[in-house]
């Protein structure tokens, strides 16, 4: 059976809420940060992101990686895609224009959107949104997002999901990312279609899984 590894505090929810969502069987592996660790490479140490068992199925080690008898990937971008094409079934892209349009979408959220939704995410987290060098960041980074949210905006007033009028997989991958922009007041101000799609992905019934075996690490 395929294996997922990694705390769900990690991108691992992408990669979690795919399966879930394609009705893929799958075990999870609990892998934790090194970095959270005062000595990752001790004997008694958990599995995390530096022990040589997982360097082995992600050599970037980090998180989230996937195994699936010799196939080892990094990349939750990649993980998704191959449990898609593996899965198949309607919240797979269907056929090579659908998967083309996914991966478009992928892309974007992946190369244009994440820098800035980890700025707003790491400055949020690290408790400097509010001081006046962490407003600026913030703003900095809102403004680099005005581009791809339009073009997202204007896509989904014409209908309720990315590819296919269904949900697949693409919508996971944007949701996942515009995730970490939604931590920003205001992020979804003057994008109402973004918003209301946002709000769908999220009360999927997979997406609630994921998010309550999140919250329960
Ligand atoms: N592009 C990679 C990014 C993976 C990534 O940066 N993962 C983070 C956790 S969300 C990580 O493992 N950070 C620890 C590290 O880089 O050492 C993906 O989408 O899978």
């Amino acid at each position: 059976m395929l294996t997922l590894y990694g705390t769900l505090r990690s991108r691992a929810t992408r990669v979690v809420w795919a399966a879930e969502e394609l009705g893929l069987p799958y075990r999870r592996e609990m892998v934790v940060f090194a970095s959270a660790l005062p000595d990752p490479k001790a004997p008694d140490a958990p599995l995390n992101t530096a022990s040589d068992a997982f360097l082995a199925v992600n050599p970037m080690g980090q998180l989230p990686a996937m195994r699936d008898g010799d196939l080892c990937l990094g990349e939750s971008h990649a993980i998704c895609f191959y449990m898609a094409r593996k899965a198949g079934g309607a919240v797979a892209p269907d056929g090579p224009g659908e998967e083309a349009e996914a991966l478009q979408w992928a892309f974007l959220a992946a190369t244009t959107i994440e820098p800035q939704a980890i700025e707003v995410l790491y400055t949020v987290m690290g408790g400097t949104a509010d001081s006046a060098e962490g407003q600026a960041r913030i703003a900095a980074a809102k403004e680099k997002l005005v581009r791809p949210l339009r073009r997202i905006e204007a896509h989904l007033q014409t209908g309720d999901w990315l590819v296919g009028g269904r949900f697949t997989i693409a919508d996971i991958l944007m949701e996942e990312t515009l995730r970490y922009v939604a931590a920003a007041p205001g992020a979804f101000d003057g994008y109402p279609a973004l918003r209301a799609w946002f709000d769908r992905c999220q009360a999927r019934p997979g997406f609630q899984r994921m998010w309550a075996a999140r919250n329960a690490e």
